[in-house]
């Protein structure tokens, strides 16, 4: 059976590229299958997080599915270190991947940056713990935005070299589920980085909590070069601002970038951002809205995400158990 296995870090607010880039394809493609959505905590604290504030983002992600349109009672919601078998399996998939394969992720040289020594262990093997996660629900579709594709081809490394090292054919390959338009959302300050939570200023990126104020001031704000949009898709070529800019409005506005350019042809930015800021406050508001009245009764999210863990543990523990069988780790 087809089953959607996703998750978020609560590594900070969650963003535009967030919303975009996976939520609003997570609420499409429950009901189609089953669908399997985490708050990825053990994976938060790969870079410091401070503990507190490390469970209030673990409610906002939380916040942020319920509002955007997961179900409890259609898709699983949980988040991670709920489920030991994660950490469990993620130790299994640390002695299966090779060091090799680590050093050519380009995520994790962008995060270290020039100081990958004082980088946390935790950091360097998160793909294999990424790998644990999908693996353990024997995931067949990953939505995930462009910048995740290359540890979801990872994880297929890691069940291929499993399964060949065991001899069995226990664990799937998983594919990357990764079409639509908006799969990288770039930095609204520079359009060749991505758009991130933990970015340096908050003017980069758009929040799913911004009020339309807020909203409006950063696309005002947001870097473009001095020529108006073009005639045709063409000509936003070496344009990364301008092209991120249409990108958005056709995402949020369920289009393609073709049609932006086609009602937009010859616009300035003057003309372009506020109707930008308009369609993004229109799709975000009602969302924004929801998120803070639920982020107002903690007990609530917190009851919801134990029973989505239930759930998963109920999936999680016999693969786990079998693969500890298959590697002859004994249990008694
Ligand atoms: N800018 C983006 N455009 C499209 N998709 C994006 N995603 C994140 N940013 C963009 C997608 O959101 C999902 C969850 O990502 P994550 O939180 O697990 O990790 P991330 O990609 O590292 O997210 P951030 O926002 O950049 O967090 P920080 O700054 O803490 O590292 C993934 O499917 C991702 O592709």
């Amino acid at each position: 059976t087809p089953r959607v296995f996703s998750g978020i870090k609560p590594s900070g607010g969650l963003t535009l590229g967030n919303y975009l880039g996976a939520i609003k394809r997570f609420v499409g493609m429950q009901g189609q299958m089953q669908t399997i959505y985490c708050v990825v905590d053990l994976h938060a604290i790969t870079v410091w997080q401070d503990p507190k504030a490390l469970a209030d983002m673990t409610r906002e992600v939380a916040a942020g599915y319920l509002a955007a349109g997961l179900d409890p009672t259609q898709s699983i919601l949980f988040n991670q270190s709920q489920v030991a078998a994660h950490a469990e399996l993620a130790w299994i998939f640390n002695c299966v991947a090779r060091v090799g394969w680590m050093n050519r992720m380009t995520q994790f040289k962008d995060k270290a940056g020039a100081n990958a020594e004082k980088a946390s262990l935790g950091l360097y093997a998160y793909p294999s713990l990424m790998a644990a996660d999908i693996l353990l629900y024997h995931a067949t579709h990953v939505p995930v935005g462009e910048d995740q594709k290359q540890h979801v081809e990872l994880t297929r490394d890691i069940a291929a070299k499993f399964n060949h090292d065991f001899k069995t054919d226990f664990f799937p390959m998983t594919e990357p589920v990764i079409e639509g338009p908006a799969m990288r959302i770039m930095n609204l300050r520079d359009g060749t980085k991505k758009m991130s939570k933990s970015g340096e200023s908050d003017m980069e990126r758009i929040n799913m909590t911004d009020d339309a104020d807020k909203i409006a001031k950063k696309l005002k704000k947001a870097k473009t070069d001095p020529e108006p949009l073009p005639e045709t898709l063409d000509g936003l070529k070496d344009r990364p601002e301008a092209r991120n800019l249409v990108e958005i409005y056709a995402a949020l506005n369920e289009t393609t970038a073709e049609a932006v350019i086609a009602e937009y042809a010859g616009a300035g930015w003057g003309r372009f951002k506020p109707a930008l800021a308009d369609l993004a406050v229109a799709k975000l508001a009602p969302i924004a809205d929801e998120m803070g009245r639920l982020m107002a009764d903690p007990a609530e999210i917190d009851r919801i995400l134990g029973e989505g863990a239930q759930k998963a543990r109920e999936i999680a523990q016999p693969v786990l158990a079998e693969a500890y069988d298959i590697v002859g780790l004994l249990r008694s």
